[in-house]
């Protein structure tokens, strides 16, 4: 923690003058870019290459952050903040350099600069390798959390595992997706500080000692077989236009001595080595999700090396604060972001008991009151539990803890209910219903003061569903966050056009106050000329995007027609495959009447798939096969036009949002949590075509149900069905274009004649259909007629666009973390 002493070194420097490191004007920066790329890059002008320019203006960008960096870092040894450690296995950021600009106001003043130097920032932004620390939805929401935090004074450290290899890199191949290791680092990353000194040992494995203590005291003492170094690096995450410069702290896992000398010195040279390789192993690649969970020893070390690496940071944070261990949860609110570092539990009371010799009853005190637990699924197969051969191979001192948390809990059960045994096991830590395991949801929950969903619908049928008895035991600690996503990445940088359009209109507050604030607009909603306006940036953002589609997949889309978009992980429950449904029976009308009047439409799809989820992986073949029929049939003649966007990840999504007519938001009732990419969209003034599940119920409310397209069962539909016998053949059997759409693929009418390939997918829905696209498939149909009949009216359609946007306020993520704050956190923002 030696950094944090030194903090005012560098603010005597700092001005705004043309002659320092950090001044503000094109010329100041200028100079600033060539003497890093001089005495940082080690390159003359006439050398350097792009990503050299685009280092030495990181660097350049970076040197803005670090006074007010220092300055918040300092802050975090005051015993009189509280601060918010948001623990998360993973934060997909997005690429840090236009958004860093954004936040410190230097875009134009930088854009002048480069070019004198004789480069285009859109180039250098281009070059930027994106960190994809995440999967999906679940990171991305962390990324804009940090974002919030800083925005809003408060002071956070983002805490999770610096992985050297983050989500795959997708490529399609004659259909397939192909998957390619990310290498973000190879270029080297400029936004980082590497602080070897910040660095704690982390143990795994072997076995635990009883004993006594000097003084007579029971002890506990954990013997491991092997041991890690966590090393932090810190990334700062600036607030917009303000002084807030939040901590993203990762660790990267090392070998705790380059080299074991033991085996060295009796000459085995690559023993010592191997050592070094599996210990740098631990945070060496990020897990895809949706992959089956067994087996994956290395994904639990990763959890506990990420947990125990941060707690271990926080008590030295409170040390140097100078304030004793009991009053640690008046220093720290911790979120677990999902199960994945709910190992906290365990080991917070291992740090408080073994290491620092506080009294169980006082740990687990402090224990609760520090801990709060965000769970964001109600699939129960994406619920973590470890097997606990495992868990005790790896964590053998765990083990007993959660043994003992859980005889304690199991004791209250039955004092609640009392004869109910049955209640007892469905509640218990250890699931022994068969092969035994650790239920991490359930070790979160009784260790935490709160436990929230991510909206509001997700957050009641989670005391319904997976979460029931516990909700039985605890019915106090459960609370609804619905999630947010940040209007600084996801309008005023990724969509210029529109962001310039609205401060235009109403000034630039809504930027940092959208809330409060973007609901001016809609009194324009009745302006001409503002709506004319409105509809030539949608225009503008649609014909950047065709370009861009055209280069990646070589389709020509037509900027005239309604961009209908689909981008988000490919599952089952979200129901891609519901969407190609449709496309195949706007095809099939076509090919009745070829020259009846559609609204011509491209269909826009992109995502990943995990790399073991083998229906995923069909629905992605199953889209490029339907495009390359319908985007070259001659009856369609362009009308319909379907692309497969590769790679989808954040760097890409700023250009999809923007440029989107229609925001598919399809999943069955009841199964995605919330959806942030739903708020992405309307945000960018896309109308959304979507079911009544997640955030849609919350943003059809807030735009009002006839800026919304709903369509298909409800949650509660979705159980009385499958309760009563749910028989997708029936479906299939009495709708005619249903039918045929799925004969179609079966007989191998997309697919070149091959009957074989989709047979798994057909056979899936036909027999089993558990997502129910069968049952939802006439009502989407439907739904979508309605769509196109309101394309038509493009100016009741640019209104409805307006009025989306203008009622998105409760969406920032501003209003989710100050919910945070209040209800969960017990934290004031330092300033308003
Ligand atoms: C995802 C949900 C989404 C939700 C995000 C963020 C996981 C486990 N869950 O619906 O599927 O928006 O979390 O809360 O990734």
């Amino acid at each position: 923690m030696t950094e944090r002493s030194g903090n005012d070194l560098a603010s005597s420097a700092v001005g705004t003058g043309e002659n320092t490191r950090t001044g503000t004007t094109a010329g100041a920066i200028r100079q600033a870019v060539l003497d890093n790329l001089h005495y940082v890059q080690g390159r003359t002008p006439a050398l350097a290459t792009r990503n050299d320019w685009y280092m030495a203006v990181a660097f350049t960008v970076r040197d803005h952050m670090l006074d007010r960096f220092i300055r918040s870092l300092a802050r975090l040894a005051d015993p009189t903040v509280k601060i918010a450690s948001y623990l998360s296995a993973e934060f997909l950021m997005g690429p840090h350099l236009g958004n860093n600009l954004l936040c410190l106001g230097i875009t134009e003043q930088t854009r002048e600069a480069v070019k004198a130097l004789g480069q285009d920032l859109d180039d250098l932004l281009d070059q930027e390798e994106e960190p994809g620390l995440g999967n999906g939805g679940l990171g991305r929401l962390a990324a804009c959390y940090l974002d919030s935090l800083a925005s809003l004074n408060v002071p956070a450290i983002g805490y999770g595992i610096r992985y050297e290899f983050g989500i795959f890199d997708q490529e399609i191949r004659d259909g397939w997706q192909t998957e390619k290791t990310d290498k973000w680092l190879r270029l080297g990353n400029p936004w980082e500080i590497c602080r070897p000194e910040i660095a704690y040992t982390v143990q795994f494995g072997g076995h635990t000692e009883q004993y006594h203590d000097d003084e007579g005291r029971f002890r506990v003492r954990w013997v491991p077989n092997r041991v890690v170094k966590g090393i932090a690096y810190d990334t700062p995450v600036p607030a917009y236009r303000d002084d807030t410069v939040d901590l993203l702290r990762l660790w990267k896992s090392e070998a705790v001595e380059s080299f074991d000398f033991e085996a060295f010195n009796v000459g085995n040279y690559y023993k010592a080595v191997d050592e070094k390789i599996l210990s740098e192993t631990v945070s060496k690649v990020l897990y895809p999700n949706d992959e089956p969970e067994v087996g994956k020893t290395l994904r639990m070390a990763q959890q506990y090396f990420f947990v125990s690496c941060s707690l271990q940071d926080m008590i030295s944070i409170q040390r140097l604060r100078k304030k004793d261990l009991d009053s640690f949860h008046e220093s720290f609110a911790v979120q677990l972001n999902d199960t994945h570092p709910s190992v906290a539990v365990a080991e917070l009371m291992r740090l408080l008991v073994d290491e620092h010799c506080m009294d169980w009853d006082r740990a687990w005190t402090i224990t609760q009151k520090t801990m709060a637990y965000t769970n964001h699924t109600l699939l129960p197969e994406a619920l973590e539990k470890w097997p606990l051969v495992l868990f005790r191979r790896t964590l053998p001192r765990h083990l007993e803890i959660i043994y003992e948390i859980n005889r304690r809990f199991l004791d209250e059960v039955r004092q609640r209910f009392p004869g109910d045994d049955e209640c007892a096991s469905r509640l218990s830590i250890i699931d022994e219903s068969g092969e035994k395991f650790v239920r991490m949801a359930h070790i979160a929950a009784v260790g935490s003061h709160h436990i929230n969903g991510v909206a509001a619908l997700h957050s009641d049928l989670l005391t319904k569903t997976v979460l029931k008895d516990l909700y039985g035991m605890y019915p106090e600690r459960f609370t609804n966050v619905t999630n947010g996503v940040t209007p600084r990445r996801w309008v005023a940088l990724s969509n210029p056009g529109l962001a310039g359009l609205i401060t235009g209109a109403v000034g630039d507050k809504w930027i940092k106050h959208f809330e409060d604030e973007i609901g001016r607009i809609e009194p324009l909603v009745k302006d001409r000329g503002f709506r004319d306006a409105w509809a030539k940036v949608k225009r503008g953002n649609k014909e950047r995007l065709a370009a861009l589609i055209k280069e990646r997949t070589g389709v020509a889309i037509d900027p005239d027609s309604l961009f209908d978009v689909q981008v988000k992980r490919i599952h089952e429950y979200k129901r891609q495959h519901l969407n190609v449904l449709h496309i195949i029976t706007l095809y099939n009308r076509i090919k009745r009447d070829p020259r009846q009047d559609i609204v011509p439409r491209a269909f826009i799809f992109g995502g990943k798939a995990a790399p073991g989820y083998f229906m995923a992986k069909q629905i992605i073949k199953l889209i490029n096969s339907v495009a390359e029929v319908v985007n070259n049939d001659p009856d369609v003649a362009g009308r319909l036009k379907v692309a497969f966007f590769p790679d989808f990840n954040v760097k890409n999504a700023h250009s999809i949002y923007p440029a989107a007519d229609l925001s598919e938001q399809i999943s069955t009732a009841g199964k995605e949590a919330s959806g942030t990419g739903n708020m992405k969209f309307s945000m960018n003034g896309a109308l959304t075509i979507g079911t009544m599940d997640g955030a849609n119920v919350e943003i059809r409310e807030a735009v009002g149900p006839e800026n919304f397209f709903l369509f298909g069962l409800t949650a509660e539909e979705v159980l009385d069905l499958r309760a009563k016998g749910y028989a997708p053949r029936s479906f299939y059997e009495s709708n005619a274009n249903l039918g045929e759409a799925i004969d179609q693929i079966r007989s191998g009418h997309f697919s070149r004649g091959d009957k074989a390939l989709f047979a798994p997918l057909v056979n899936t829905l036909l027999n089993n259909d558990q997502f129910l696209l069968l049952a939802d498939y006439q009502a989407y149909i439907d739904c979508q007629d309605r769509v196109s009949a309101a394309y038509r009216d493009r100016e009741s359609w640019v209104r409805m666009s307006v009025l989306n946007v203008a009622r998105m306020g409760k969406f920032s993520s501003d209003r989710s973390i100050r919910e945070y704050c209040e209800k969960i956190w017990n934290i004031e923002p330092l300033k308003k």
